[in-house]
């Protein structure tokens, strides 16, 4: 009985997400899920992909964190619209909670929403929440075995960016190794790499992500 009731609440979510989709391009909103391990670098990427994309883009966020509003506050500081939600023990948004969020937003000043999902690599794999785009962000400090053992999160998002380049020196993590595994688990997937503090490979992931956008919506 327990599994039936999972697979209803799923498929409710399904349902709602697709409402969220249909809302977003009526909007002419691209809309991005951002995924991964709590500290993998996501608040970090979004600072400087916004950074980058100032006058070219006009975007906002969801945060969702367990507790407080500590990325908010990170986000609001760049000026970007943000609304937070907190899931008070959930590890994971769904489009229910999607869909209250951005009805706060007045989407037609948006062009890009970006939903900065819980930390987390097991739960937040099952939940379709409308976006267009799935990023999951891993750090090199990770290890690069977490696509063979964490398949779910990797297998339904459609790039992945390796973040914390600056500590490869440091690390014995092999890009070539999660870049195979990512590609067998999701062959249409992109890859990229970052060091966001420092700024390496920012410029080509922010032309890469506004591309994305005016492709999607054109
Ligand atoms: N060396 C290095 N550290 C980084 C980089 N990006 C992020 N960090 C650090 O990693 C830590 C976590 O970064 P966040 O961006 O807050 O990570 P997050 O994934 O948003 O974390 P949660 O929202 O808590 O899941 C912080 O101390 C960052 O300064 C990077 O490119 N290089
Ligand atoms: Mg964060």
């Amino acid at each position: 009985m327990k599994i039936i009731a999972a697979k209803k609440i799923l498929k409710a979510n399904d349902q709602l997400a697709e409402e969220n989709r249909a809302g977003f391009n009526a909007a002419g909103v691209y809309c991005v899920n951002v995924v991964g391990s709590p500290g993998a670098g996501k608040t970090t990427l979004l600072e400087a992909l916004f950074t980058a994309l100032k006058d070219r883009l006009r975007p906002a966020v969801i945060e969702g964190d367990i507790a407080g509003s500590i990325d908010a506050a990170r986000i609001e500081k760049l000026g970007v619209p943000v609304v937070q939600i907190n899931t008070q023990g959930a590890c994971h948004l769904d489009a229910n909670m999607i869909a209250a969020a951005a009805a706060d937003f007045d989407l037609a000043a948006i062009d890009l929403l970006v939903i900065e999902n819980i930390g987390n690599l097991v739960c937040t794999a099952g939940f379709d929440l409308g976006e267009h785009l799935r990023i999951v962000v891993l750090s090199t400090a990770e290890g690069d075995d977490k696509a063979a053992k964490y398949p779910a999160i990797f297998q339904g998002s459609q790039a992945l960016f390796i973040t914390k380049a600056d500590l490869l020196p440091h690390l014995n993590f092999n890009a070539e190794r999660i870049t195979a595994d990512f590609k067998r688990l999701a062959p249409q997937s992109e890859i990229l790499q970052v060091a966001a503090i420092q700024g390496d490979g920012i410029p080509p992931a922010a032309d890469w992500l506004a591309g994305k956008c005016a492709a999607t919506l054109r």
